[in-house]
């Protein structure tokens, strides 16, 4: 009998959820075990009596007026459960170790299938670009039993530029499903919600070459414009086989459960990539001609290759000439290797952004760390959040879904510079063309935020992109009191730290609320939800060391930075992992059998680019095997070959964002 049979077939009682859902928007705003008793030990300067050094002791909630929304609602069980306690720590050391397994994961879970250079070129296909006397572009593809040749013999007429077409791929691989504000650490690194009161990108149009966009998603609703398919070559585009165009797309203009960084752009999709992810620069290219002659002020490829096609590189420097941004991926394949198009005309930075068509995008970690499949070389402009971007999936694929890549980065950075050119329309500057492009190029690159070693470097370019410093670099009034680098982290026995840096000056308290984390982006957690659990000064990095929390609860920490008369708000989070196993009760070992494990996903949040580990126990053996799901979330784990009754434990390990889980008590009687 196939083992594997018995496995998948069998589906054991060991379906085993650990963590509870929390409908989002219920109606209890307490934190458990913490909003209602704690309010009331905050009311008596109790809260973290037991914890040396505590500089907070619920002073906001006095000083402030306001009080626990829960406070009224405190239900008996709440008050049998310990109160919360709140500890700053020395922030130096908890936080790192409680990182650095998570970056590995992060980067292990890009797997090598979206990498450049998996498809192979079509083969007989060639792309011609003629230029019109009006000066506009033809983009036509034609098959030659040599292309290599015919290029050439094409190119010696005048106007005409004819090259072998390469193949392109999209750069970003899915994670689990889940949604909401607090998962989304981009709007805090890239100080959305801080720009989007001078500017939310109106007026602004940003062309999606990619799998095509998923019209009919409501976060999307009243983004999209009609778009091209241009592989077909006619009207199109507004659907999306594939799902990472949607997910770009939503990165850009979200403004639903996950937002874009510019949520009143506008996208204009054009379906140059097949449901497989792969497409071809000939069409590329039409895609690119397409957008320019309809309207788009920016251009978004989250796609991208190592060979150059000049065909393609003739087209994104004519869009160029035309005053049109294109933006692009540098890619994922972790190497030096120059990736197009964002590599195309390699120029020197800042001096020379008029010669530079492509905006350059890398990734960046949460953290701040450059992710290893992020490419490095001087084509890298900019950085900006790349790795597990929750953002919008094809409604009939989960509507969420978490991807890490540069094609995330991408989007991002598309979306600042559609709020950068908003705001420099609305300044009186000139209205289009190049001036434009190469202005509000500039001023990302000028404005990033340093990451990596001090200065330019080729890891992140000029830095992460900063949707507040572009913005007051071009006249906006703006306050950027956002914390760019908020994290809450799970860790065992219901303790969470949370960690952030506010700006000096500022007034800054943390509120923790039990709710919020799926309610409508953008910016969950109003300041009247939950209880105040910190409040302090800007200018320094806090970590605070929360106890006596649920694991099987979420919490979101909202963190209210004030300075001039403005508040900023920051919005992080951490939600339960439910996980499931499928297993048989007997099962005969041979060489190939395999354990089914899942994390769920239920809309509402997802494990973004957490691990499951599996650790087998039989006698003295004992077997550790660890495997990263993507897509699904669902994964297959090897089973050793050991004999007797096993007994096995599954664990989920944290990404942020998540409780970390654990599942005991799975036997399984093995059989050779
Ligand atoms: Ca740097």
């Amino acid at each position: 009998m196939d083992p594997r049979r018995i496995v998948t077939a069998s589906v054991c009682a060991g379906t085993l959820l650990v963590g509870g859902l929390v409908p989002v928007g219920a109606a209890s705003a307490v934190v458990p075990g913490a909003g209602a008793a704690a309010g009331a030990a905050a009311a008596s300067g109790s809260v973290g009596a037991g914890s040396a050094g505590a500089s907070f002791a619920g002073a906001g909630s006095a000083g402030t007026g306001e009080n626990s929304a829960g406070a009224g609602s405190s239900a008996q069980a709440d008050r049998d459960k310990p109160p919360l306690q709140v500890e700053e720590l020395n922030p130096v050391a908890a936080l790192r170790s409680a990182q650095s397994s998570d970056d590995l994961q992060a980067e292990a879970s890009v797997p090598a299938t979206t990498l450049a250079s998996i498809a192979p070129d079509p083969s007989d296909s060639l792309t011609v670009v003629k230029q019109t006397p009006d000066g506009n572009l033809t983009v036509t593809e034609v098959s030659a039993t040599n292309p290599a040749r015919t290029a050439r013999k094409l190119n010696a007429a005048p106007k005409t530029t004819a090259s072998p077409a390469k193949t392109r791929s999209i750069l970003g691989a899915p994670h689990a499903d889940g949604s909401a504000r607090d998962l989304q650490w981009q709007l805090n690194h890239v100080r959305a919600e801080d720009a989007w009161r001078a500017s939310t990108g109106a007026g602004i149009t940003i062309a999606v070459i990619d799998t095509g966009v998923d019209a009919a998603h409501p976060d999307l609703a009243g983004r999209v414009l009609p778009g091209y398919d241009a592989i077909r070559r006619r009207a199109g585009g507004t659907t999306d086989p594939n799902g990472h165009g949607t997910h770009v797309a939503g990165a850009i203009v979200g403004h639903g459960q996950v937002a874009g960084s510019a949520p009143d752009a506008r996208v204009l999709p054009v379906r140059a990539m097949d449901n497989s992810g792969f497409g071809s620069t000939a069409d590329i290219a039409a895609g690119i001609v397409w957008a320019v002659n309809n309207g788009a002020d920016i251009i978004n490829m989250s796609l991208g290759s190592t060979d150059a096609d000049r065909a393609e590189a003739k087209v994104i420097k004519w869009a160029f000439k035309r005053g049109v941004l294109v933006v692009a991926a540098v890619g994922n394949e972790g190497s030096k290797r120059k990736v197009y198009p964002a590599a195309y005309k390699d120029a020197k930075r800042d001096a020379q952004v008029k010669k530079d068509p492509v905006l350059g995008v890398g990734a960046v970690h949460r953290s701040g760390a450059h992710p290893s499949f992020s490419q490095r070389g001087k084509f890298v402009d900019v950085a900006a959040p790349g790795v597990r971007v929750l953002s919008t999936a094809p409604v009939g694929k989960g509507s969420y879904g978490w991807q890490s890549g540069t094609s995330m980065a991408s989007p991002i950075t598309a979306g600042v510079a559609a709020v950068a050119m908003s705001q420099w329309n609305a300044s009186g500057r000139a209205g289009s063309g190049k001036a434009r492009a190469v202005g509000v190029s500039s001023v990302l690159r000028s404005t990033a935020r340093d990451l990596g070693a001090t200065g330019t470097d080729k890891l992140f370019g000029s830095g992460a992109v900063d949707a507040v410093a572009a913005l007051a670099a071009l006249g906006a009034p703006t306050a950027g009191g956002m914390s760019t680098d908020a994290r809450l982290i799970g860790g065992a026995r219901g303790r969470a730290i949370l960690a952030f840096t506010t700006p000096a000056g500022a007034d800054v308290r943390v509120r923790l609320s039990s709710r919020g984390g799926g309610g409508g982006a953008p910016g969950a957690g109003s300041d009247a939800d939950g209880q105040h659990v910190w409040t302090g000064k800007g200018g320094r990095e806090v970590q605070l060391s929360i106890a006596a929390l649920s694991d099987v609860r979420s919490y979101t920490a909202t963190i209210f930075s004030t300075s001039n008369g403005v508040t900023s708000r920051t919005v992080t989070g951490l939600r339960p992992v439910q996980l499931r196993v499928w297993c048989p009760k007997k099962m005969k070992v041979k060489k190939r059998s395999k354990l089914k494990v899942a994390t769920l996903s239920p809309p509402e949040f997802g494990i973004p680019g957490g691990g499951i580990t599996v650790t087998f126990t039989s006698g003295a053996k004992r077997q550790v095997t660890r495997v990263v799901p993507t897509g699904d979330a669902k994964a297959v784990v090897p089973v050793p070959r050991m004999r007797g009754k096993v007994r096995f434990e599954v664990a989920a390990d944290a990404a942020e964002g998540n409780w970390p889980t654990t599942s005991t008590g799975h036997r399984v009687r093995l059989k050779r």
